[in-house]
Parts: structure tokens; sequence; C-alpha cells
């Protein structure tokens, strides 16, 4: 892992139903970041964030470049590949992307980012699947279709900006799951990733799932991307999300399972999404954000 830290923002909000994500990158920097960096015992540089237009400001009359439903997908695309630009050049520049959202179809430009030229697998903790695609979505907002457009599915199949061919879905693994809709959990079973339920989190414990999903993941030679949806935890602890869903993991499972991501040293790139200051209290969700930001880089607490 690249020793000093590149924080990089991508406050979008496009990919999801509700507004608010898109001053996830500011609430996190106000929890603390920079201090939660240092004592983690890393350098970090902040570039700050890229370039966002308003909702308010697009042309309403632009067109969707795919089949099906998928709203807003030109900006969102526009974003990505300025931030898969972001993450290459970081890594190119030997330093560590931190990727700040925004919703999580960023994860499109994050992921393709760490994997040109290179062999990445991804662990997805996530209460989502976001393995939907323009023709499954039934709500038509990316941040449900990022895993999927990575893996080139579907209207995404053959697109330069989504794939990232660098990704094999072998190395692929989602934990966490409760939240599936139809299609996409027939899509998940029929694809070669790995995918962890609450369910199994439940019955063999946070430290075996995540042990197995570092081994399945981490045999990418290159090293992981790992992005962290916030709504991952349960909404206990972390209220300030868009997509709130019962039943999510606790404080010291989250603690717990990236401790044992920074133990095995083969991060090679994160993201943290989906904090929405609106729906917070008290900017609680960002600050866990931070601290398990800090964990996955490192930080002990001895
Ligand atoms: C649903 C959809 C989703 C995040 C919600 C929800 C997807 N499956 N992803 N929150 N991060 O609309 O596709
Ligand atoms: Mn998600
Ligand atoms: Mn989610
Ligand atoms: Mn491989």
């Amino acid at each position: 892992m690249n020793e000093r830290v590149r924080v990089i923002g991508a406050p979008l909000d496009y990919g999801a139903d509700r507004r608010g994500v898109d001053m996830g990158p500011s609430a996190i920097r106000y929890a603390g970041l920079a201090g939660e960096l240092a004592a983690s015992g890393r350098t970090a540089v902040d570039r700050g964030d890229l370039s966002v237009p308003r909702a308010e400001e697009r042309d309403p009359d632009a067109e969707t470049p795919v089949r099906g439903s998928a709203k807003f997908l030109r900006e969102v695309r526009d974003v990505c590949e300025r931030l898969s630009e972001a993450v290459e050049d970081t890594l190119a520049a030997g330093e560590f992307p931190l990727v700040l959202g925004g919703d999580h179809s960023i994860a499109i430009g994050s992921i393709q980012g760490s994997s040109r030229n290179a062999d990445v697998g991804v662990i997805w903790f996530d209460a989502h699947g976001d393995f939907n695609t323009p023709e499954t979505s039934p709500s038509g907002n990316v941040h449900g279709m990022p895993m999927a457009a990575a893996l080139g599915h579907g209207s995404f199949a053959g697109t330069d900006w989504a794939n990232a061919p660098g990704v094999d879905p072998e190395n692929v693994v989602l934990v966490g799951l409760r939240s599936l809709d139809e299609k996409e959990r027939l899509a998940i079973r029929e694809s070669p990733v790995t995918a962890y339920t609450m369910s199994d989190i439940d019955e063999r414990g946070i430290t075996a799932v995540t042990e197995e999903a570092l081994e399945v993941a981490g045999s990418a030679a290159d090293g992981i991307h790992v992005s962290l949806d916030m709504d991952w935890l349960d909404p206990k602890e972390a209220p300030g999300v868009g997509t709130p869903v019962r039943g999510g993991v606790t404080y010291r499972e989250a603690h717990a399972a990236l401790e044992i991501v920074a133990n095995r040293k083969v991060l090679r790139s994160l993201e943290v999404v989906e904090v929405n200051p609106i729906l917070d209290s008290g900017n609680e969700t960002a600050s866990l954000a931070v601290e398990l930001a800090a964990s996955a880089l490192g930080k002990r607490i001895l």
C-alpha cells in the first residue's frame, strides 16, 4: 500500500433519488479526516473536490446514452471519467487514493481508475448489491448499478467509461447484503462474484467472513479496492445515509472488518460513499466514516 494518501472528493448526487450526499465530502472533512489520517501514521494531501455541476444547471433536454432507465447517466459518466483519471494519476504518483462520495455511482470511476492496466479485486461493503443495470433497475438510480457497470453487464457492456476490464468477477466480493431487487438477486446468483448476506455474518461472524472475502478478492495480483457504503452499517449507528436498511453491521463489526483489511496489507484504493449530512444527526455518520477509513488505513489503538 502506498504510504502517502491522496484525498479526492466526488460530491455527486445524480445517482440517487435524495439530494444531500453531494455534501458528503465536506461533512467527512469537517468530522476530522486530516487529523485521523495523521493519527494513522499517514501523510495525506487533499486535492479538493472534482467539480460537479448542480442538478439545476444541467441541460433538461440531455439525452441518456444507453437503453433502459438510468437517470442523469450523462452527468454520472462525466464525473466518473474524471474520477477514473484522478485515481489512476494518484496510483501512478505512488500515492494511495481515498475517494469521498457522493453517492455510490462514483464507484464506476474509482474502480476503473484503480484497475487500469492492473489485476484488482473488489470488496463491496453494502446493504445493497448495486448490481442492477438500466434494464433491470426498478428506480433508474445509477447508485444501484455501479458493480454491474464495472463488470460490463446489460447496456454497460462495451462502454469504455464504465467497464473495468482489470477486475475479474471471480475477485469481486459483496459483503453484508440485506436488500436486493428481484432481477438484481438473480444477476448476482448467476454471476461468478462471491456474496455474503447479513445471515452469513450472523452465522459465521464478521471476522471469518472478512477473512474469506480477503482471500477471494486478494487473489488478484495487484491488490484490492474497498468500496464502503455507509448504509452497510445499521441505521442506529449510521443514520445519515440516503437509503437506511435495518439489520446492518454494528459499530464494532465495521471496525473489526476494516482492521482486518488493514492487517492484510493488500489495500490499493478506498472509497467511502453515501454519507448524507442532511439526514444525519450531529455529523455522526460522517465521523464514523472518518473512523472507519482510519481503521482501513492502519490506525491502531495500541
Ligand atoms: C435499489 C435500486 C441503492 C445504495 C440504494 C437501491 C440501490 N436496489 N444503492 N442505496 N447505495 O434502486 O437499485
Ligand atoms: Mn451502495
Ligand atoms: Mn447501499
Ligand atoms: Mn485475477
